[in-house]
């Protein structure tokens, strides 16, 4: 199977344009009153700049890619919408998944597959608050195309016009006071290489070399694997004694078909 590794380069920010962002596409999809996260004119944002950041995410051929959207927030929260375009050309959206967000509340997500742009929100409707942290806000899963050979992926943030003309971008809703805070966006370009998990010399084969390779790695006297993720079969993010004791067994037709790596 060959794989394709997908790397976030999270050096690049863009401040985003200010704007009063409202919730109404989302919330009409899934069934909600309209809400307007904000009357007030966006102030800005107060403090340690508020951030969104699309994560590290590696993926294969006919498997699901999973990309983590973080945030950072320095003051207590009502509401998040984040609105990001993927290329098309390359990437189909499969879905947004809230399971491991580390924010409570209502949610939606609305998923434009010719565009290719997903606005997905979260808002707290009662009383409470999203307190300042460092945390998950969603995962995007998307199918690779299948397209061969080294290519970029973008994962950018966008914007959309409403029927009525009305403009919606990611914003961030302060609770008290009530504004709208556009935070900067780090990352989204990704690199894209084919390899074989499990394959930690790249020669396009797993066999007892890549044992071999793996052991003179681990115990530092061999070079470092061409591409990390495929010299992590386990699957664990980290190289080390476990990925040899799988491809042991995989080798010797015991074992599990390696997993795509994520070690880096
Ligand atoms: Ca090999
Ligand atoms: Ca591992």
């Amino acid at each position: 199977m060959i794989v394709v590794n997908i790397r976030i380069r999270c050096s690049t920010l863009y401040p985003l344009a200010l704007s009063l962002a409202l919730l109404c596409q989302g919330m009409a999809a899934a069934g909600q009153n309209h809400l307007s996260l904000s009357a007030n004119p966006p102030i800005g944002d107060p403090g340690i700049p508020d951030t969104l950041r699309i994560d590290y995410f590696a993926a294969g051929l006919g498997r699901q890619i999973i990309v983590p959207v973080r945030f950072f927030n320095d003051e207590n929260l009502g509401a998040l919408q984040i609105i990001v375009s993927y290329d098309t050309a390359s990437l189909v959206i499969d879905s947004v998944s809230f399971l491991n967000t580390t924010v409570p509340g209502a949610q939606f997500v609305v998923l434009d597959s010719i565009a290719g742009k997903v606005n997905a929100g979260i808002f707290l409707s009662g009383v409470g608050v999203i307190p300042a942290q460092t945390g998950l806000f969603a995962e995007l899963y998307l199918s690779q195309k299948g397209i061969p050979g080294p290519m970029a992926v973008i994962i950018d943030t966008t914007s959309i016009v409403l029927a009525g003309g009305t403009t919606i971008r990611t914003v961030f809703s302060a609770s008290n006071p009530a504004v709208s805070i556009f935070p900067m966006f780090a990352g989204g370009v990704g690199e894209i290489l084919n390899y074989v998990p499990g394959d930690a010399d790249n020669n396009g084969k797993v066999n007892i070399a890549d044992i071999t390779f793996l052991i003179a790695r681990i115990f530092n006297f061999g070079p470092p694997p061409p591409i990390p993720a495929a010299a992590d079969p386990d699957g664990s993010c980290r190289i080390n004694i476990a990925d040899v004791t799988f491809l042991i067994s995989r080798i010797f037709n015991f074992g599990t078909e390696p997993m795509v790596g994520c070690a880096e």
